[in-house]
C-alpha cells in the first residue's frame, strides 16, 4: 500500500480512476498532454516543502543552496532551448504570467491590442470578463471571413488605438503567426510586442514552428501544453526588460515560487532539447495534418480550411449538431475534447457551434498516421450517431482497445 492509499483512500482511488481514464481515452484537448515519469517525479517531490521568495542569489529566506541551483538550471535550459536573453520561470501559470507582463509595462487604463476571444484569442488578452479587459483599455482584432488573421486590419486597429502592448498568440487558431508582420506593426505604432506562445511553445522548441524570439520583446508561455512539462509558465524577454519582468512577477504578482514546478520545468526543458522531442513535435504537426485530411474528406468544415500547427477548429453548423452535443457524444465514445466558439459564431460561448482538438497528447502515446485515419472515422461515426448510445458505447470499446496498444507516458503501469 502506498502512503496515500493508506491515509486517504478516497483521494487515492479518485487519482487511480483518473489514471485509468487518461489511459483509456483518446485525449484531444488541444492544451493537454502526458508528461514523462521524470517530470511527474519532480512535480511530486519534497521541493514542495520550500519557500524561496526572490531569485537565485537574492532570496528573502535562507536554505536556498539547492533551490538556487535548480532555478538557475531551469533558466539556463530555457535560454538554450529558445534562444532567450532573459527568463523568469516562476509564474504559477499562463494567466498570471500574462498579468505580470501587463503589470511590468502598463498603468490601469492603458491600451492593449490582442486577438478577440471568440476568434481564438485568450481570456487574458483583453476579454471583458478578465482582469485584462477590466483594468486596461482592451481593444481586439478579429479574423477575416475565412477565419484567417488579416494583418492590414491589425495594423489599422493599432494605428487607431495606439496600444502600449500588441499581443500575438492564441488558444484556438490553427495557423502559423507572422511574427515579422506583428513586429512591423508594433514598431509603426511604438508598441511593445508580446507573444503568448503557450499553445505552440513545444513546436517552437522542436523547430517545427517559427520562433517568435527574434521579433518579440516579451514571450510568455505555459509549460504544460505542447512543451510537455508541469503546470507552470515562463516569461522570456529581451535583456533590457529583465528587471521590470522579474519585479512584476515577484513581488508584484506572486509570493514564493513553486520550487517543485521549477524543477519539473527544468526536467521538461532537458527533454525538449533532445532529438526525440524534435521528432515528437514533427509527428504532432504531421498527425494534425493527417487527421484534418480525414475529417475534411468526411465533410467536416475546418475553420481556415485546415491546420498548420497542432490544433483544429471545426465548425459543425453543416452537421446538424452543436459543439456541446458533439463534445458530449464524443466523450461518451471515449474521445475527449472541448466545444468551442468559431469565428462569427451565432451561438453563445457555453453552447457554441464548434469543437477544438489537438494532437499533442495522442502523439505522446505514439499515435501516427494509421491511428489518425481510425480516429477520423470514429469521430465521423460519433457525430452521425450522436443520439444513439449503443453506437457510442461500441466506439468507446474500440477506443479502449486502441488505447491499450499505446501506453501513455507516466501511465505505462495501467496498460494491460
Ligand atoms: N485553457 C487553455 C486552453 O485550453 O487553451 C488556455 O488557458
Amino acid at each position: 500500500m502506498t502512503a496515500l492509499q493508506q491515509q486517504d483512500p478516497e483521494i487515492f482511488s479518485l487519482i487511480q480512476q483518473e489514471e485509468v481514464r487518461q489511459h483509456n481515452k483518446i485525449r484531444l484537448i488541444a492544451s493537454e498532454n502526458y508528461v514523462s515519469s521524470a517530470v511527474l517525479e519532480a512535480t511530486g517531490s519534497i521541493l514542495t516543502n520550500k519557500y524561496s521568495e526572490g531569485y537565485p542569489g537574492k532570496r528573502y529566506y535562507e536554505g536556498q543552496q539547492l533551490i538556487d541551483q535548480i532555478e538557475s538550471i531551469a533558466i539556463d535550459r530555457a535560454k538554450a532551448v529558445f534562444g532567450a536573453e532573459h527568463v523568469n520561470v516562476q509564474p504559477y501559470s499562463g494567466s498570471p504570467a500574462n498579468m505580470a507582463v501587463y503589470l511590468a509595462f502598463l498603468k490601469p487604463g492603458d491600451t492593449i491590442l490582442g486577438m478577440a476571444l471568440p476568434h481564438g484569442g485568450h481570456l487574458t488578452h483583453g476579454s471583458k470578463v478578465s482582469i485584462s479587459g477590466k483594468y486596461f483599455n482592451a481593444v481586439s482584432y478579429a479574423l477575416n471571413e475565412e477565419g484567417i488573421l488579416d494583418y492590414e486590419e491589425i495594423r489599422n486597429k493599432a494605428l487607431e488605438c495606439k496600444p502600449k502592448i500588441l499581443i500575438a498568440g492564441h488558444s484556438a487558431y490553427p495557423r502559423i503567426l507572422d511574427f515579422a508582420k506583428f513586429r512591423e506593426i508594433a514598431d509603426e505604432v511604438g508598441a511593445l510586442l508580446m507573444v503568448d506562445m503557450a499553445h505552440f511553445a513545444g513546436l517552437v522548441a522542436g523547430g517545427v514552428h517559427p520562433s517568435p524570439f527574434p521579433y518579440a520583446d516579451v514571450v510568455t508561455t505555459t509549460t504544460h501544453k505542447s512543451l510537455r512539462g508541469p503546470r507552470g509558465a515562463m516569461i522570456m524577454c529581451k535583456a533590457e526588460y529583465a528587471k521590470a519582468i522579474d519585479k512584476a512577477v515577484f513581488p508584484g504578482m506572486q509570493g514564493g515560487p513553486h520550487d517543485s514546478t521549477t524543477a519539473a520545468i527544468a526536467v521538461a526543458l532537458k527533454e525538449a532539447s533532445t532529438d526525440s522531442f524534435k521528432k515528437y513535435t514533427a509527428q504532432v504537426v504531421e498527425n494534425a495534418a493527417s487527421l484534418a485530411d480525414v475529417l475534411i474528406e468526411k465533410g467536416f468544415n475546418l475553420v481556415t480550411g485546415g491546420t498548420e500547427n497542432h490544433l483544429m477548429l471545426i465548425d459543425l453548423s453543416n452537421k446538424n449538431i452543436t459543439g456541446k452535443q458533439a463534445a458530449k457524444a464524443l466523450d461518451a465514445a471515449g474521445i475527449v475534447l472541448n466545444c468551442n466558439s468559431v469565428p462569427f459564431d451565432k451561438r453563445k460561448p457555453f453552447d457554441p457551434s464548434g469543437i477544438r482538438l489537438g494532437t499533442c497528447a495522442i502523439t505522446s502515446r505514439g499515435f501516427a498516421k494509421a491511428e489518425m485515419v481510425i480516429l477520423g472515422n470514429m469521430m465521423d461515426r460519433v457525430v452521425n450517431n450522436f443520439e444513439d448510445s449503443a453506437v457510442l458505447a461500441e466506439i468507446a470499446q474500440e477506443v479502449q482497445a486502441l488505447c491499450d496498444k499505446f501506453p501513455a507516458p507516466g501511465l505505462e503501469h495501467i496498460a494491460k
